[in-house]
């Protein structure tokens, strides 16, 4: 098993690895943060999830999901980066202390288990989750396009064999149900209003994204959300360079109903709701060499610093 002291931040993990890991981190962080499982999986795996800082209902909290979507290895890893910067911070860096005081978060590194260990056994190139369909021999629906507002909209597809299925009905997957329900229950129903900022990330591109995904329409706060887009990207380049693209993924991308950060937006009204599409432009793509993975892991710190930086001055 993997102890958190030979645990490697530059190398990709599987996720027995990854879920052996975070279990360890509860000795060292205890009593100032919590892992647990939010459910399981369609192949009943446990979806395991780090709270870091008090539980408090005064705190805002960060939520960061990342690995809905399989192949993304780049997106587990940085997540697993901010955890561990999190908890144990460089000596020098003074900031990341008051983040975990200021802040309570939320981090899921892999949002789909079952697809995640599909892509190191199978098919490294798997997206969708694993779940079985009753009329079809194909398998799995998009993690990002399950999600129920404006569930079925434009960019998702009702047959099961393609990449964008969004599934029988909108939360058909146990994976995206878990994940609402935890995020709904807890900050929405009990401690009002308390999710400051959702980030979800997946690669490739470089693109900071903002709510819609359904329509090239744009919310109304949509200057708020690009300003401190544009000022956590600018802190990313100001780490190692690399140039990201802030705007709303309908209008950078292309049309996709039914993610999460529409449904962070739209349903839960969080305000600072963002899809993170990290390393690289497409060089690498999907199968990113482990040496990017400090260099991104540094980048969003330093992009998620900026941001929680920027609420808490509001
Ligand atoms: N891109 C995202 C996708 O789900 C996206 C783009 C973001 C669509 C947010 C809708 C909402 O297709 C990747 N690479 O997964
Ligand atoms: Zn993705």
């Amino acid at each position: 098993t993997e102890s958190p002291d030979n645990f490697s931040l530059s190398s990709y993990h599987t996720y027995d690895e990854i879920s052996d890991w975070m279990d360890g981190l509860i000795d060292k962080c205890k009593p100032d943060c919590d892992v647990f499982s939010i459910g399981d999986t369609y192949e009943g795996r446990p979806m395991k999830i780090i709270r870091i800082g008090k539980e408090s209902v005064r705190r805002p909290v960060i939520w960061i999901d990342a690995g809905i979507h399989a192949r993304e290895w780049i997106a587990p890893a940085t997540a697993i980066y901010i955890i561990s910067k999190l908890i144990d911070p460089d000596k020098s860096d003074r900031i990341a202390r008051v983040l975990a005081s200021r802040y309570t978060w939320y981090i899921l590194p892999v949002a789909n288990p079952d697809g995640y260990d599909y892509t190191w056994t199978m098919d490294r190139l798997w997206r969708k989750t694993r779940s079985h369909h009753k009329y079809s021999p194909c398998r799995g629906v998009d993690g990002n396009r399950n999600w129920d507002f404006h569930w079925g909209g434009e960019g998702t597809s009702d047959l099961p064999c393609n990449e964008d299925y969004r599934g029988d009905e909108p939360f058909s997957e146990p994976e995206t149900r878990n994940i609402a329900r935890l995020v709904f229950d807890e900050f929405l129903l009990t401690l009002q209003g308390r999710l400051a900022v959702y980030l979800s990330l997946h690669s490739y591109g470089q693109y900071w994204l903002t709510p819609w995904g359904y329509t090239y329409n744009v919310p109304p706060d949509y200057p708020d959300l690009v300003h401190l887009g544009t000022k956590a990207t600018e802190a990313m380049r100001r780490t190692h360079g690399s140039r990201y693209q802030v705007g709303s993924s309908a209008r950078i991308l292309y049309l996709a109903a039914g993610g999460s950060d529409d449904w962070a937006k739209g349903v839960l009204g969080v305000k600072y709701s963002y899809t993170v599409e990290l390393c690289d432009t497409g060089r690498h793509g999907f199968i990113l060499p482990p040496h990017y993975i400090t260099t991104t892991g540094d980048e969003m710190l330093e992009a998620t610093r900026s941001l929680s930086l920027s609420v808490l001055r509001e």
